[in-house]
Order: structure tokens, then sequence, then C-alpha cells
């Protein structure tokens, strides 16, 4: 296995997100990647940056010029916040069918592409999100020819949909690495996701694509979770989507047999090659989640995703409890790669 990273992605780093109106500091650090690169005994290489086309094959125009071009416009537009914070949101409750048309003022645009109020653009967000996407695509080229890759992507990617970011997330990295498997002659992908959260901008960026599986387990959102409105188990695509919400405080016995499940889904569909989500905030110790996976728990998970014995792509989501994301990133990454 070997691991591809980019220093660009270490230039987003939001020091607060805001969290239902107040203030809060950031969880989606740079230091994450250190902590994960000191833990995982891999051979690093670096993204090359990903052609545009690979960009939409997955996303709108819109979406890509707004991440790229926004923060400009702020600080040009001389607003006192040092990042781009949305206020108002085009939905359908507001709109009842009108158009929507795009606004002037920055500070009305933002709320266009952006659906949340936790996600915000600073300085070097674009280019690490960029980079981001461009060590999953790296890494998805590189995997056939070494079994398997492991892209250390951050900032995240499965909540961002084609024409939106939120969640911590601003492009889809684990969609460009299926989408360029499929590109580079993999009939079918499955995309299996054990973040702790449901990945709902994979899952509707794949939604009706019969050549895409997604699969995720994740802390219910009925429970109240985030992203709240979508990862329900009756969400099923056009038949290739599989959702097993687990109840909070479910541990070891609960996750696996979710993600057995999920192999067993993927393997029915006939992968020929797999790209995992590889979040580790479902551990007892991660603040943002209130499920219980062990270190164990881990070890397990990637094994059983590396017994479907297909090239993988790894690639790295959430985990935010800094002093075990390292060690837990490594354990399942063992598993994939030594899975008997
Ligand atoms: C990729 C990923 O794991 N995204 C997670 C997004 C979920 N975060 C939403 C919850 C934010 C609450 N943060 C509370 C911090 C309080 N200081
Ligand atoms: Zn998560």
């Amino acid at each position: 296995m070997i691991g591809v990273w980019s220093p660009a992605t270490l230039r987003h780093d939001p020091s607060a997100e805001i969290w239902i109106g107040l203030r809060t500091p950031g969880t989606e650090v740079a230091e994450r990647v250190a902590r994960i690169r000191d833990a995982v005994p891999l051979t690093w290489t670096e993204a090359e940056e990903a052609p545009w086309d690979v960009l939409t094959s997955v996303h709108s125009e819109g979406l890509l010029r707004h991440l790229r071009e926004v923060y400009a416009e702020w600080v040009a537009a001389g607003y006192p916040q040092d990042r781009v914070v949305p206020y108002v949101f085009p939905t359908p409750a507001m709109l009842g069918g009108l158009p929507g048309r795009p606004p002037s003022a920055v500070h009305g645009r933002a709320g266009m592409w952006a659906y949340d109020t936790m996600t915000l653009v600073g300085p070097g967000t674009w280019e690490a999100a960029l980079m981001s996407a461009s060590a999953a695509w790296t890494a998805a080229l590189k995997a056939p020819t070494h079994g398997s890759a492991y892209a250390l992507c951050r900032p995240p990617g499965h909540h961002a949909t084609r024409d939106g970011y939120g969640g911590s997330c601003y492009l889809n990295n684990a969609a460009v690495a299926a989408s360029t498997l499929r590109r580079t002659g993999f009939a079918k992908v499955a995309v299996i996701d054990v973040d702790a959260h449901h990945g709902n901008g994979t899952q509707a960026i794949f939604w009706d694509r019969a050549d895409v599986f997604y699969g995720s387990v994740h802390v219910d959102p009925g429970a109240g979770w985030f992203p709240h409105y979508v990862g329900f188990a009756d969400e099923t695509g056009g038949g290739t989507t599989l959702n097993v919400p687990v109840a909070p405080e479910s541990g070891d016995a609960v996750w696996l047999a979710g993600v057995t499940r999920l192999c067993e889904a993927a393997q029915a569909f006939g992968a020929e090659a797999l790209v995992v989500s590889l979040g580790v905030d479902a551990a007892a110790d991660d603040p943002e989640s209130p499920l219980r996976v062990t270190r164990e728990g881990y070890v397990e998970t990637g094994r059983l995703l590396g017994e479907l014995g297909v090239p993988t792509v790894a690639v790295q989501e959430g985990g935010y409890h800094l002093d075990t994301l390292g060690p837990l990133v490594a354990a399942t990454l063992r598993g994939i790669q030594s899975p008997s």
C-alpha cells in the first residue's frame, strides 16, 4: 500500500466554525495531517494536481468556481469576518419554485453553495480542497499497480454534494476516487463509508448510478445526529445504495455487523474496485459522534474490507480525537492490507 498526501492541504486551518449560532473552536484542523502521518507507516508520495475534467465529473462548474474565487471576493469587499460565512439559504421553502437568481452581494451568494454555517471558506481553503481531491485522484490512479492506496485527504469530502459544501467538506474526495476508477476501466465500483456520519454527498452524487454502489454504516440521523436529513435505511437510490444507521452508543458488535452487511452487498453487486471512506470518528474517544468502536473494532473493519480482495483506495474522512486518530487509521489500514 502506498500513501498519498499534499502539503497544500495544511493551508486550510479553520480556527472556528459557527455551530447553532455560536462561534466554536474548529474541529477539522490541519494538525490532523501530522497526527496521521506520524502513526501510519507507509511510503508517502505527493499528489499531482487533478485536471479540471476530473473535478467536473463529480461537481458543477458553479460550485468549483465559487470555491476557487469567493475568498478573494470576500476580502476585496472588506467584510470584518476573516472567513466567508453564509447567512441566507435559498431553500425550496424560500423560493417556492422561483429560480433563485445568483445574488450580487458576496454575503448573499455564499448560501447558494453552502448548506450549513460550520463550513467556512478562508485563506487556503480552495488550494487545500483542490489538493485533497487531487490526493484521492492520484491514489486512484496508483492503486491498481500497488493493490491498494491510502489518500490522506483533508479537508474531508463525503458531505460535499455535486452543488454544495457542508459538514467540514468542500470537494468530494471519495467520489473523485470512485469516478477515476470508473474512468480507468473498472466497470463496477463500490464505495463503503465507515465514517461515523452518513456520507450524504457521496450518496447524492451516485444516487441513480447503476455502476457505483454506495454503502454506509453511521450513527442514526433520526436519533439527532448530522446530517439530520439524510442517511435513513429506506434510501436505496436506483437500488445501489445501502444505509445501515446504528443507534448512539453502539459498539463493536453492532458496528461490525453493519460493516459485514455492506461488504456482502458490495460483493453481490460485483464490485471490481473499492473506495473506502475512512473516517475513524465512530471511536469511543471521538468528540463528534456517540459511537463506541474500539481499536480492535477498526482492525476488524479493515480486515472485512480487505477480504473483498479488489484494488482499494482508502480516502481519509473524519476523526477528531487528535491523540488516537493516527493509531486508529493505522489499525484500519493494517486490516485492509493483511486481511488473513
Ligand atoms: C467529515 C465529517 O466527519 N464531518 C463531520 C461533520 C459533523 N460535525 C457536525 C457537528 C458539529 C458539532 N461540533 C460541535 C463542536 C462544539 N464545540
Ligand atoms: Zn464524520
